[in-house]
């Protein structure tokens, strides 16, 4: 039944999709010395104590993607597996500077990326967008002149976020950036109140004037905030999987995403790193075991809380 719920995934880490499996078989392509005995040794590395652990394996095995096929089979590879999932319609991030700091030229990154993302209504069915996402731990220098040369680029990119290590790094220092991915025209999101505190939600809204905001759930801890976000049905992309793995929630069943709807929040379900936190998009609605009319309305918000147009959002819903 979930997977023929049309639905849109807004909050997905292309490189967070890379299965074990693959970021073996990329190692030994571009022989890339990684330190894992095999695919279970690999396996065994997936339990985190919070966000940085993570971090930390996730751009160690980002390491592995080197030429524009690496990343054109990472993307096909996802977007194969959301068509099962029934997704129709996907804004998906990706990390720039992650590849640029260790070398890989942007064009490599982009186009093997790109030339996938366009082709992707056609081969598989699903409409998509690129968000370039800013690594928050990382200068504001280097997220200016990484929007620069996206924008120069001449790729398609739909929006701007800001993702990484969120505790310490504020969205205010990111100001100019996100104004400036605004008179642009981009979109504009931004991880906030994942680890980091309610400020920082607001700080996104205020300061970035973001869109939506991704994960948001530790909005909860402040009322005012929680009556903003529903006045102004700002979306909130959350991952109910990453949360448990990520251990933001203790479990599953203790997880926030019911009393947020029955706050009044625009929520959506979303894998964020499907291949890290156990499950794909269908897996994370299932996970949460609500009603099926719940499940509905979590995909339908989904689509409103895209980036299509309203003939686009009417045409899915
Ligand atoms: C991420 Cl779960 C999460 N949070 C922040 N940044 C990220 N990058 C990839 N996954
Ligand atoms: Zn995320």
């Amino acid at each position: 039944m979930i997977r023929q719920l049309p639905k849109a995934e807004l909050h997905l880490h292309l490189e967070g999709t890379l299965e074990p499996e693959t970021i073996l078989k990329l190692a030994d392509r571009n022989r890339i010395r990684l330190p894992y005995a095999d695919v279970d040794d690999l396996a065994s590395r997936y339990d985190f104590n919070d966000l940085q652990s993570f971090l930390d394996l996730y751009y160690a095995n980002i390491a592995t993607l080197q030429t524009p096929e690496d990343f054109a089979e990472m993307t096909s590879a996802y977007l194969a597996r959301a068509v099962v999932a029934g997704v129709r319609h996907a804004e998906v991030f990706l990390d720039p500077q992650a590849h640029t700091s260790r070398g890989v030229p942007l064009e490599v990154v982009l186009d093997g990326v790109g030339s996938v993302l366009a082709a992707s209504q056609r081969r598989f069915g699903v409409s998509t967008g690129l968000i370039v996402s800013i690594l928050r731990d990382h200068s504001a220098e280097s997220a200016m002149s990484t929007l620069d040369a996206v924008l120069a680029s001449g790729v398609a990119v739909l929006g701007i976020g800001l993702d990484s290590a969120e505790v310490g790094h504020p969205p205010s220092k990111f100001v100019d950036v996100f104004a400036k991915a605004r008179a642009e025209g981009l979109h504009t999101v931004a991880h906030a109140g994942e680890e980091g505190p309610p400020s920082y939600v607001w700080e996104a809204l205020d300061l970035l004037k973001v869109e939506r905001i991704d994960h948001g759930i530790r909005s909860l801890e402040d009322d005012e905030l929680v009556r903003r976000l529903a006045d102004e049905q700002i979306p909130l992309t959350v991952c109910p999987l990453s949360n448990v793995r990520l251990r933001v929630v203790p479990d599953i069943s203790q997880h926030p995403l019911p009393t947020m709807l029955e706050r009044g929040l625009l929520v959506t379900v979303n894998s964020d790193d499907p291949a890290y936190f156990g499950g794909y998009v269908d897996d994370s609605y299932e996970a949460l075991g609500l009603p099926a009319e719940t499940l509905h309305t979590l995909a339908a918000n989904s689509i409103r809380a895209s980036f299509l147009s309203d003939a686009q959002k009417s045409a899915l819903l």
